[in-house]
């Protein structure tokens, strides 16, 4: 504890997200120690006052606790190794995107130092960190998220799913893919009408709105998967299937790519071809999860 009544905290990686991380800690009152490839980077967070660090290892050696938030993996062991003999008795969370195998020898690795680790998915772009907005998930070593879940409050609402390291990781990548879905569909909706000129800005309302209705929609498939009973209730899948040979066709005609849309395609000529064609969507969960023939 130090005179704020804060505990230390560390942030290695300085990017846009680990400069919101530490920013955060420092608006909290945290004394918090820093560290980054780029140097330079830290120059705004010094000027708040935090503390430079010439060394992962000095910065590790500063706190109880160290959030590493770096821009892949490899970057994580890269910096990390070269300190690892300070990490013994600490803890180590680690924010970096990536997947549960990696969180997981991550985990494993941490431990043959002597280190409690936490993995941890951000559910929030820079600017919403430390807001009403920010969610972090995490998951691993529920004694060191328990002793350490006041300082990692700082960042946004943090829950921890579980002992598994992987399952932030998890969970991270499916939020995501469900984002890059809406992203990708987006793009092509937009890339439709402005081949007619339409202002982006005029359509995406519209395009919004649709969103929100088929959003609605979400918690029947989910249910769907988890029975099994996938009965159509009112849009088959063989009717969808057809449909969608307009959606390509029109991106054709329009001079658009059909780029993002031809897996989807593929996907549901699988489902009609496995005699899925009467049932609704929702079965094209269980196709994800086999390889194509
Ligand atoms: N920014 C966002 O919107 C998302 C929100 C959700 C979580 N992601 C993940 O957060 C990780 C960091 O993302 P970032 O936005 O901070 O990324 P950059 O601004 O590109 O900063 C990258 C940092 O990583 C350092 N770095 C990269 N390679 C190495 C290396 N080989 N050795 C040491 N450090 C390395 C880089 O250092 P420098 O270039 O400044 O020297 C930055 O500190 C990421 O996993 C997102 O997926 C962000």
């Amino acid at each position: 504890m130090t005179d704020s009544g804060r505990p230390p905290v560390t942030v290695i990686g300085l990017g846009d997200m680990g400069r919101a991380l530490a920013g955060a800690f420092l608006d909290r009152g945290h004394p918090t120690a820093v560290w980054n490839r780029t140097a330079s980077r830290a120059d705004a967070l010094a000027a708040r006052g935090a503390t430079v660090a010439a060394t992962p290892a000095e910065a590790i050696a500063a706190s109880p606790l160290t959030v590493v938030c770096l821009l892949d993996d490899g970057a994580v062991r890269k910096v990390l190794e070269p300190a690892a003999a300070t990490l013994r008795g600490r803890t180590l969370v680690n924010l970096t995107n990536g997947t549960p195998g990696q969180a997981r020898e991550t985990a494993a690795w941490a431990a043959g130092q002597g280190a409690e680790y936490v993995d941890g998915g951000i559910m929030a772009v820079p600017p919403m960190i430390g807001g009403p907005g920010a969610l972090v998930l995490y998951s691993g070593s529920p004694a060191a998220f328990t002793g350490h879940e006041a300082t990692l409050g700082a960042l946004g609402a943090a829950r921890h799913l579980g002992t598994d390291p992987g399952l932030a990781a998890l969970y991270d990548v499916a939020l995501l893919s469900a984002m890059y879905g809406m992203f990708g569909g987006f793009f092509q909706a937009v890339a439709l009408t402005r081949s007619e000129k339409v202002p982006a800005a005029e359509f995406t309302p519209m395009v919004a709105a649709w969103l929100g209705a088929m959003m609605e929609s979400l918690p029947a498939l989910a249910e769907a998967v988890d029975s099994g009973d996938h009965s159509a209730t009112g849009s088959n899948l063989r009717m969808q299937a057809a449909a969608y040979v307009n959606l390509l066709d029109a991106a054709r005609e329009q001079g658009v790519g059909t780029e993002l849309m031809e897996p989807m395609r593929a996907l549901l000529d699988r489902a009609v071809a496995a005699g899925h064609g009467d049932g609704d969507l929702s079965s094209l969960v269980d196709l994800l999860r086999t390889a194509p023939a």
